[in-house]
């Protein structure tokens, strides 16, 4: 339990209905006693837990009202945090939030660090870490299918499938850890294969999960698209015609976008996060290089390349540079303004392993559209936007890093036994496998680790 009380905005901050202010920890009852007479006149410290109750936030030293409000009291353990606390519902301005927040901090809560509610939730047991971090997927979900994935884990889908997996691994480690400690004991064969067996099984179940992480990763965070191409060819109408507004600047100057844009688009369930660059050419305009460096950092990180290509001009060093660059991606090409003569002939392209879409963004837009959601949805393959279900999915970086860390520790494990090294060295690689998938869940898991998961949070989450 946390030693001392929190306290924090917990709603957006700027005018709306209800505004929040949320205490947790031993003196959340106490402070907003002090801060709060009821309508009724009735002490706080008594009111029944999951209850509400109308009055009038008073500031105790100068006998000033702040607000009406309405309190919801929560008593531990059954709370967010497992600890007491209290919920201020006043009305949503900026300033009376503020206002009601600095009163409590005044009669002796601490400000919340980013995510320590939830924290506070994870290290009392309430959420184990994958279902903490699943709550600020679920806050940040940006579709529909990222949403389910992110209610899944917090219900527990992939806790349990790491739970099943470490529960197993337990047993085999119990069972080594007797044969070492009584020598005589030592593990007949038809034991010996059962924890083979038992290796193999937490092998292939990781492999299973970590197979999940690429779809995991497009639900959770969206698929980072970049768009690429030479200077002038149409990357920003792409973009505009992609989201349906005039965005970006299009105009017909080379080098006309320099900074990046970033937008998100909702493809039936996968958030596209569309990034619009400058066209990649060598330039002596210092800004404008700065932006093909960027451009070409992006390229790297992308989950998706949109190439686009000009069949009005003719081919150039730079379109055959970025088809070599992006050879190894996920990709598609765009040959665009085809309402204009062409100067060149797609063979020119040589053998290209990427779907090719010839069209014009300016005269037909909407087929556009229509083809490149084919297109895009098609190279994710169908599972993607069918529903998540309840599988586990792999949503995470940390999580997968965990997973294969554990599957390298099963491995060794498996090598050391099948070698017939003594059992004290496999116990040992098997441990690690046991740590590793520990962290996902949290069992494990370093203190820096923790801070940095939950500053990822916003305040009075
Ligand atoms: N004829 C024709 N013109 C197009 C088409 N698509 C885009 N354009 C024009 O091409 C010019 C460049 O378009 P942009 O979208 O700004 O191109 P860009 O690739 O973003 O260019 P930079 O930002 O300079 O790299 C503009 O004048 C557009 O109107 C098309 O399908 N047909
Ligand atoms: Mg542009």
């Amino acid at each position: 339990m946390g030693e001392d009380t929190i306290a924090a905005v917990a709603t957006p901050l700027g005018e709306g209905g209800i505004g929040i202010i949320r205490l947790s920890g031993p003196q959340a009852l106490a402070i907003a006693d002090e801060m709060f007479r009821r309508k009724d006149g009735q002490n706080l410290l008594a009111q029944p837990t999951y209850t509400l109750r109308y009055g009038k936030v008073v500031d105790p030293k100068t006998g000033r009202q702040l607000d009406e409000a309405i309190v919801l009291v929560m008593r531990a353990p059954h709370s967010y945090t497992a600890e007491d606390v209290v919920e201020i519902q006043c009305h949503g301005g900026v300033v009376v939030i503020r206002e009601v927040l600095n009163l409590a901090l005044e009669l002796g809560a601490r400000l919340a660090e980013p995510g320590e509610f939830t924290k506070r939730a994870f290290l009392n047991g309430r959420l184990d870490l994958a279902q903490a971090e699943a709550v600020l997927d679920l806050i940040q979900a940006q579709t529909r299918q990222g949403l389910e994935v992110a209610v899944d884990q917090l219900e527990g889908s992939l806790s349990r499938r790491i739970g099943q997996i470490r529960e197993r691994l337990y047993d085999l480690a119990v069972r080594i850890e007797a044969s070492i400690d009584f020598p005589e004991d030592d593990l007949p064969d038809v034991e010996l294969a059962w924890v083979e067996r038992g290796l193999r099984d937490a092998v292939a179940h990781t492999e299973e999960l970590l197979a999940t992480a690429d779809e995991g990763k497009i639900l959770r965070e969206g698929l980072k698209t970049v768009i690429t191409g030479k200077p002038n060819v149409g990357k920003s109408s792409l973009l505009n015609t992609l989201l349906n507004e005039n965005r970006a600047l299009v105009t017909d100057i080379p080098g006309t976008t320099r900074d990046t844009i970033e937008e998100v688009v909702n493809l039936r369930g996968v958030a596209l996060r569309l990034i619009d660059t400058a066209g990649i050419r060598e330039s002596s305009d210092l800004v404008e290089r700065l932006g093909v460096e960027r451009s070409l950092q992006l390229l790297q990180e992308a989950d998706l390349v949109l190439h686009v290509l000009d069949r009005s001009e003719g081919l150039s060093p730079e379109d055959f540079q970025i088809l070599e660059l992006t050879r190894d991606m996920r990709r598609i090409v765009l040959v665009n303004k085809t309402d204009l003569p062409p100067a060149w002939d797609l063979a020119e392209l040589g053998e290209l392993d990427a779907p090719l879409l010839e069209m014009s963004l300016l005269k037909e837009p909407g087929r556009v559209v229509t083809a490149l959601s084919e297109t895009i949805l098609g190279l994710l393959g169908e599972r993607v936007h069918s529903s998540a279900g309840s599988r586990a999915l792999v949503t995470r970086a940390r999580h997968k890093q965990a997973l294969q860390q554990a599957k390298k520790g099963l491995e060794e494990a498996l090598n050391t036994l099948l070698a017939g090294l003594p059992l004290d060295l496999v116990a040992v690689d098997l441990y690690h496998a046991l740590e590793a998938l520990g962290e996902i869940t949290g069992e494990t898991v370093r203190e820096n680790v923790l801070d940095r998961i939950f500053a990822e949070f916003c305040i009075g989450k």
